[in-house]
Formats: C-alpha cells, structure tokens, sequence
C-alpha cells in the first residue's frame, strides 16, 4: 500500500473531461492504429495475459507534487511489439474513454524514448484494479515525463508522425515535451518536500 495515500490529492481533479460514469470491460477495448503493420483492438482479458509486470515508481505532477506506488500492468513495449511499429522517431498520441458532455483528454508522447524508460500500462495499483476516478481500466505512464502527459481511462494509442498539442499544452504554458524538471516537489509517500535535482525520472527517492 502507498504511504500516507489518504494525502494524495483527489484525482477527481485531474480528471479535466470528467470521469466516466462506468466502464464495462466486457465492451471496452484497447485500439492500436496509425503506423503499426497490424492494427490491434485488444480486450481487457487479452491485455491481462500478456506478459506482466509490478513496479514501484514515482509519478511526479507539474503542479509539484509527487507519489511512488505499486503499479501493476504490461510494459507499452509488449503492445507495440504485437502491433509492429515502422519506424523511429514517431510519436504515441493517447486519447481517452471520455464523457459526452466534456470529450476526450488526449496527449502525445515522443515514442522511442518512452519505450526506453519501459512506459507501462497499468491496470492495477496498490494490488487492485485501478479505481474509475484513477483511470480504470488502463492507464499509460511513462515515468519520465509529467502527469499530465499520462492518459488515464485510455482507449486509442495511436502511433504518428505528427506530435499534436495536448490538453494542457494548449491552455496552458506546461512544456511540450513533459519531461520532470529538477524544482522542490511536495513528496505525499515521505509526508516531506524533496529537492529533485535532475531532469527525468526521480529514481532517488
Ligand atoms: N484522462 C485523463 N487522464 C489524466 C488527466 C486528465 O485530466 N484526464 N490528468 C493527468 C494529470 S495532470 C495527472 S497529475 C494525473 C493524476 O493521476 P492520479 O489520478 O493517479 O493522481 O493524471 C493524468 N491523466
Ligand atoms: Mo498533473
């Protein structure tokens, strides 16, 4: 279980198109598409029996707060393997479930180098299915970059040549790239402010 997770901000707020009002993951899928060779549509159960991994790391949001959990999932490269990326360089645009009254959240990643840092789909956290307001059924995160650049309630990965600004890149002055930059952090695990001094995923504490 995470330290002192009854601390962690509420992530209702950082929900910004709203949380779905249920997801029922005998009809949700996970679509694949743009330049892969094979295009995939995969189920919550055929996500379930590729290869698994738990991993603690931290999650670090822009607005300076940070949490390491227990996150259990399959790692992006496990997925892009099955779909056949054609090139490098490209990118990975995330579009969530959405609700019908506010759209979708998405945001675009560089791909290869969140394949290096073995970005992970998560599906669980602290030994339990993520909970909706978190992102059920499945989340990306590559642990290098901020937040707001993990797409929680994920239903398309599309893989493309054309990087597109995200939510929070469009309104506000968020860096477009997302990667965690060294600044104080307020630390919710350790109930402490952490000085993180390089750029990248906080590994040292
Ligand atoms: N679909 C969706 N995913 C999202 C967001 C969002 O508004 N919508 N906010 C992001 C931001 S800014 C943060 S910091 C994290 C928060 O994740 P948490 O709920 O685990 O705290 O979710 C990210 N993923
Ligand atoms: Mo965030």
């Amino acid at each position: 279980m995470t330290n002192y997770i009854e601390k962690k901000p509420k992530s209702k707020n950082y929900y910004q198109e709203g949380i779905p009002e249920s997801v029922d993951v005998t009809n949700w899928r996970l679509r694949v598409t743009g330049m892969v060779n094979n295009p995939l549509s995969l189920s919550y159960d055929e996500i379930m029996q590729l290869p698994q991994v738990q991993q603690d790391r931290r999650m670090v949001c822009v607005c300076l707060w940070s949490i390491r959990r227990p996150w259990k999932g399959v790692l992006l490269s496990s997925v892009l393997e099955l779909a056949g990326v054609r090139e490098k360089g490209l990118y990975l645009k995330q579009t969530s479930i959405g609700t019908p009254e506010k759209g979708v959240y998405t945001s675009t990643i560089p791909l290869d180098p969140a394949l290096e840092r073995d970005a992970l789909l998560c599906h669980s956290v602290d030994g339990a299915p993520l909970p909706l307001e978190q992102g059920y059924p499945l989340r990306l995160i590559d642990f290098g970059l901020y937040g707001y650049k993990s797409v929680k309630g994920l239903r398309i990965l599309e893989v493309t040549d054309k990087f597109e600004l995200g939510l929070w890149e469009a309104r506000s002055n968020y860096g477009l790239d997302g990667t965690i930059l060294p600044k104080v952090y307020w630390v919710v695990d350790l109930h402490a402010n952490r000085f993180v001094d390089k750029p990248g995923e906080v590994t040292d504490f």
